[in-house]
């Protein structure tokens, strides 16, 4: 007896004395108080803001991440629907800093959805493309191209580059098609609410087409873009919902099985 306890009290030693090891995490959050960013896409539900009118009312904005100064520190970028998009330098440290008055990057008008960074004047300094989208203003619809001044200010150019698409757009990315060394643009973009309910033949939808909501390539021409859409072969209809793409084996998959590059490929939907 006077074993046994001796063992019990052996083994809760050896628990009680071996603290859990400390866990270790992949990520780690940093919370606004440090960083002191403290953007948020905020949405108002009124009148006729609502998810009725509009299917796509809570697809949200975007985030762009790039060195705008290349000082070596990644910067951010964030694109509201309705609020003002923000960037933030980063001071280092996880210090960052809101620069988006002086830089005249806020893009304050129209319905802001998904931003990404390339150097499209290929300048050495990364620019900002914001696309824009549910307003029944095309002209609130223009995508956004905000080139880098090299000061950490910008100046909105779209309509000079060519990429002002005033299609409804979700999100667009850069990339050498033709690989004749300089990017071009695919820009997606989604359709109104025709397709609600499904009550129609899928292939009365897939030959509906139009501007408004095509998705776009554009071409690369000495820094000019140009739609090349059509003899590219890119297909389009108003089952254009949105997209997750990457390219494998020179094939550009496009989600929706909307737009087919290289070959006869198609993705699952994932609106
Ligand atoms: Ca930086
Ligand atoms: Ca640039
Ligand atoms: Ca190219």
């Amino acid at each position: 007896m006077v074993r046994i306890f001796f063992y019990m009290a052996f083994l809760s030693m050896t628990f009680w004395g071996c603290s859990p090891e400390k866990e270790t995490k992949l990520f780690e959050e940093q919370l606004s108080e440090r960083t002191s960013i403290e953007f948020e896409n905020k949405v108002a539900h009124d009148g006729d803001n609502n998810v009725l009118n509009y299917p796509y009312y809570f697809n949200g904005g975007g985030v762009a991440v790039g060195d705008i100064n290349n000082d070596g520190l990644v910067d951010v970028y964030f694109s509201g629907n309705i609020v003002s998009n923000k960037l933030y330098l980063n001071k280092g440290n996880f210090q960052f800093e809101d620069i988006t008055e002086k830089a005249g990057v806020g893009a304050k008008q129209g319905w802001k959805t998904g931003v990404t960074m390339h150097d499209v004047n290929q300048d050495g300094l990364l620019d900002i493309y914001v696309c824009r989208s549910a307003m029944g203003d095309s002209l609130l619809r223009k995508n956004l191209l905000y080139i880098n001044n090299g000061n950490l200010t910008f100046t909105e150019q779209a309509d000079a580059f060519g990429v002002a698409d005033n299609s409804y757009s979700t999100q667009a990315s850069f990339f050498d098609y033709d690989k004749d060394g300089d990017a071009d643009l695919f820009v997606l973009n989604h359709s109104l609410p025709k397709y609600a309910g499904f009550n129609n033949m899928l292939v009365n939808f897939k030959n509906q087409k139009g501007t408004k909501f095509q998705s776009k390539l554009y071409r690369n021409d000495q820094g000019k873009f140009r739609d090349v859409s059509e003899q590219a072969g890119i297909i389009n209809n108003v089952l254009s919902f949105g997209k997750d793409w990457f390219c494998i084996c020179r094939r550009l998959f496009v989600s929706s099985c909307i737009a087919i590059l290289w070959g006869e490929c198609h993705s699952p939907n994932s609106f």
